[in-house]
């Protein structure tokens, strides 16, 4: 993505992004393990760069990178990487939330880190490599945007809004948490140095820039790395009192808080407290998100052609609802293949009737992200002690206007969903702002995003009950 900060006729700046490269994410089973292909990825990011560059004479002002969170190569003593990064879906974290159990209990766990329970944070993602040769290789560990912004730069750093979603740090502190590390045996020294969103993180490297067609320098800024942190920034809110949901493969719902909620109640409700940019805490719930929809439509493909997803999602309008739905937090369904199949056997196990068909099936998906979407948002305000007005949609869900308006009704609450791209736009406020092109905090970098965005508008309408009524088949295993 290539953003531009310009000066309106009115003298005042405002934000173009324009996308230049989109490459695919295909993540390689080999051996029976999932890995990340992360060289391709690599290569994707020169691609984008060149082109980014061809469109700007030759000439970027700075670099700013984000990804998935969780995830990281591991590199040897001359800083090559050893093998290719495992993805968070994989397997290998089955039962590793019990082994972690036996030395530091949950409560313990979250009371150091007040990060939601999920299977693949990378606390478990390292118990389950302890005694591999790789890890024992091993000198330094590089998160996913830190492996990318150590390739361009060759300056190695942790930045801190992706490092909280390990499981590893303090949210109070924002450094990280001992406690955890020492009695699971993980070693905090493969981790290079914590920065924050805003920090410099080196120059790309004259190769680089060659590859590219660059000229130099190009300096490159940590910003919020861990995309939900971006995107979060890139929420066109114009109050405080905003909900947010980041929509994509996941549904990152939630709250904006200056200070983490490590309370036993919001163990229980399975909310995180993820660092974001500004030294704000990201308070919401992991929600397995548009993945339920993705995996359907892969699993429809036809000759590797996907079914087309707007005559889908308007034929799932017009099936009544909410009818049948599943749990679209439960760990279930994190994994790939058969996604139409499990969740129709949710569907039976909780004696709902089965979706018939496409379109109930994506009814079903639709109608499920919306009660999730209202169970989180509803959750996050009492256990936070805040209340709400909006609810702000970004993220490709934004598009996505049966789902948005299924979520304005079930919270019963005004959605302004847009932008998309909200976590590029949050990465190149961050970068302008480092770079002394924006100024301000927050709610500055949110104006000149709501000058420069035009998002859209849904009001809630009709049954409240029958959301009620479809929460509770949710939560009481499908007893109506
Ligand atoms: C979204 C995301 C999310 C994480 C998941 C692994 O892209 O970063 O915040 O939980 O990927």
């Amino acid at each position: 993505m290539l953003g531009e900060v310009w000066e309106a006729a009115d003298g005042a700046p405002r934000l173009r992004l324009t996308e230049v490269h989109r490459f695919a994410n295909r993540p390689v089973r080999v051996a029976g393990t999932l890995h990340w292909d992360v060289l391709a990825l690599y290569q994707g990011v020169l691609d984008g760069l060149r082109e980014a560059g061809r469109r700007s004479g030759g000439r970027l002002a700075g670099v700013g990178i984000d990804s998935w969170a969780v995830d990281y190569g591991l590199l040897d003593a001359s800083g090559a990487l050893l093998g290719n990064p495992v993805h968070y879906r994989d397997e290998r974290t089955a039962g590793m939330a019990e082994r972690v159990a036996e030395v530091l209990g949950p409560a313990e766990l979250y009371g150091h880190t007040g990060l939601q329970y999920l299977p693949f944070n990378t606390v478990y993602q390292l118990v389950a490599a302890q005694g591999s040769p790789q890890l024992a290789a091993a000198r330094r560990l590089l998160l996913i945007p830190d492996l990318i912004s150590y390739w361009l730069t060759g300056v190695a750093g942790t930045e801190l809004t992706n490092a909280s979603t390990t499981q590893l740090i303090d949210p109070r502190t924002g450094d990280w948490a001992p406690g955890v590390a020492g009695p699971l045996g993980v070693d905090l020294g493969l981790f290079p140095p914590l920065r924050r969103p805003g920090d410099p993180a080196g120059e790309l490297l004259p190769e680089v820039l060659r590859a590219c067609g660059l000229r130099g320098p190009v300096p490159v800024t940590a910003v919020g790395s861990h995309d939900t942190a971006s995107a979060v920034v890139g929420v066109p809110a114009q109050d405080e009192r905003f909900a947010y949901i980041a929509t994509g493969t996941w549904s990152l719902a939630g709250l904006e808080l200056d200070r983490p909620v490590v309370t036993e109640e919001s163990r229980r409700a399975n909310f995180t407290n993820e660092l974001g940019v500004d030294g704000t805490v990201r308070y919401l719930r992991n929600i397995m998100g548009l993945w339920l929809l993705q995996e359907c439509l892969r699993e429809w493909a036809d000759g590797g052609v996907e079914p087309e997803l707007g005559p889908l999602l308007a034929a799932a309008e017009r099936v009544p609802g909410p009818r049948s739905v599943v749990d679209a937090g439960a760990a279930e369904f994190i994994a790939p293949g058969g996604m139409p199949e499990r969740i129709a056997a949710a569907c039976r196990r909780t004696g709902q009737p089965v979706p018939n068909g496409r379109a109930e099936l994506v009814r079903c998906v639709l109608d499920s992200l919306a009660l999730a979407h209202r169970a989180a948002v509803a959750d996050a305000t009492r256990l936070a002690g805040t209340e709400v007005s909006v609810v702000h949609v970004v993220g490709g869900g934004a598009h996505n206007a049966p789902l948005c308006q299924l979520t304005a009704d079930a919270c019963g609450l005004p959605v302004v969903a847009g932008p998309t791209e909200a976590a590029s736009l949050g990465n190149v406020l961050v970068q302008a702002r480092a770079a002394g092109r924006v100024r301000g905090g927050l709610p500055e970098l949110r104006s000149l995003l709501r000058a420069s965005e035009s998002p859209r508008r849904f009001t809630p309408r009709g049954d409240r009950a029958a959301w009620d009524r479809a929460a509770r088949r949710v939560a009481d295993g499908g007893r109506d």
